[in-house]
């Protein structure tokens, strides 16, 4: 932000096109998503977005003309045993905002990235240079690894230093304050969904061909980390495929993905499941299910469960964290406890039924309207422009 005060005076006022820096990680994961989401959108209303990583983000995969990449590169020396990615990163930040004369730099998940960008603005303060910093907090940076020790005062420190802090659902924000001291206000903004791009496609072939003789169709897509207690996901399967006959996709890869395929092996279940491993086109596959299982130990939003629900599919998750803010007990599927396998089956054979199951899909689905990308990204533009606003008058 270098403008001279009448000019600042003048944008204060008026609404105008901004210079976003988006700093993520590049990953199929959901914090990585929903930044790039959200910057392709902002791209398309006509802000210039500049997206700051180490590669290229997985949804990046559109040309925009007001759409940047810059990658991090991260020179290897003898030396590092670890990689210096946040001070190549707070450089790289500082070069960005400097020549493409950014307004605002919008970092997604607090490690390492808060503290990067609280780096690169200290360095801009010495040239003049007053970037505004907008941390926006996803979950495992705060609930899983950012109470880590060696972590935490880290963590805490850049938080506040942070001139706009958001959460993705009032449960995260809740649990920030609990476990943080905290000092700055925390915004709620949810994540979001394009419904242009999540909508039931009709494809019966796929269908067909995963459930010749009509079976449900139960499907999980995640991380495949522990804290999604994808152990659950199976059991719960298992059970409900002795009532009725059914079949189970899973999509994703990661470190759990051994374990649980030996568990459909114990279980004797491997010729009813599916391990799909990583798709592009998640929306396609969830357009043929019929129930989400998301059984999670923690999970700030669950946004997973919002691109199903936009397909017209009801979820069984557990209570955990912010998911019943999106999941609503009794409407669009059933929040559990966690860990609670024999509820869970329960309330799937409940939802699976013929007689339920069009009103659970159409409350899913009206739901997921709740969430749709135009309702939300102008909340993300308010809270820049405040942002802004706010650093201008200060100088
Ligand atoms: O769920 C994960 O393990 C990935 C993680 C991430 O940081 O990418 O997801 C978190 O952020 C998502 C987007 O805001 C949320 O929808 C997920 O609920 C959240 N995961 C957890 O809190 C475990």
């Amino acid at each position: 932000m270098q403008l001279p005060n009448i000019a600042a005076f003048v944008v204060s006022i008026v609404y105008y096109k901004m210079r976003i820096g988006i700093v993520c990680y590049p990953t199929f994961g959901g914090s990585g998503v929903v930044a790039t989401e959200l910057g392709k959108e902002l791209a398309v209303k006509g802000h210039q977005v500049h997206f700051i990583t180490y590669s290229q983000p997985a949804r990046l995969d559109f040309f925009n003309e007001n759409l940047f990449y810059h990658e991090v590169h991260i020179p290897s020396y003898p030396l590092f045993q670890y990689p210096p990615y946040e001070l190549a990163l707070a450089s790289k930040m500082v070069d960005i905002v400097r020549f493409e004369k950014l307004d605002v730099l919008h970092v997604h998940y607090a490690i390492p990235h808060a503290s990067a960008a609280f780096m690169a603005k200290q360095i801009l303060r010495t040239k003049g240079i007053h970037i505004p910093i907008i941390t926006t907090l996803h979950g495992t940076d705060i609930t899983l690894v950012g109470k880590d020790v060696s972590f935490e005062p880290v963590v805490t420190f850049s938080i506040n230093q942070s001139d706009g802090v958001t959460a993705v659902s009032d449960s995260l924000r809740t649990e920030t304050y609990e476990f943080f001291p905290i000092e700055k206000e925390i915004e709620v903004i949810p994540n979001f969904i394009d419904l242009k791009k999540f909508k039931r496609q009709k494809k019966d072939h796929f269908r067909m061909a995963i459930s010749p003789n009509d079976e449900k169709l139960l499907i999980h897509t995640s991380n495949f980390r522990g804290v999604k207690r994808i152990q659950d996901v199976i059991k719960i399967f298992a059970k409900v495929r002795e009532k009725i006959p059914s079949k189970l996709l899973l999509v994703g890869d990661g470190p759990e993905r051994p374990k649980m395929e030996k568990l459909c092996r114990e279980l004797n279940i491997c010729q009813d499941t599916r391990f799909l491993g990583k798709m592009e086109a998640v929306e396609e596959v969830l357009s043929v299910a019929d129930l989400f299982l998301m059984p999670s130990e923690k999970e700030s939003f669950g946004l997973a469960a919002l691109e199903a629900m936009a397909c017209e599919v009801p979820v069984i998750s557990s209570n955990a964290g912010g998911i019943p803010e999106l999941n609503i007990d009794g409407v669009t599927g059933f929040a559990c406890p966690v860990g609670d396998v024999d509820e869970m089956v329960q309330k799937a054979l409940y939802v699976l039924q013929d007689d339920n199951l069009p009103r659970f899909k159409a409350n899913a689905l009206a739901r997921a309207h709740d969430f749709n990308i135009d309702k939300i990204v102008p909340l993300y533009e308010k809270f820049y422009q405040r942002i802004i606003n706010e650093q201008l008058a200060l100088l």
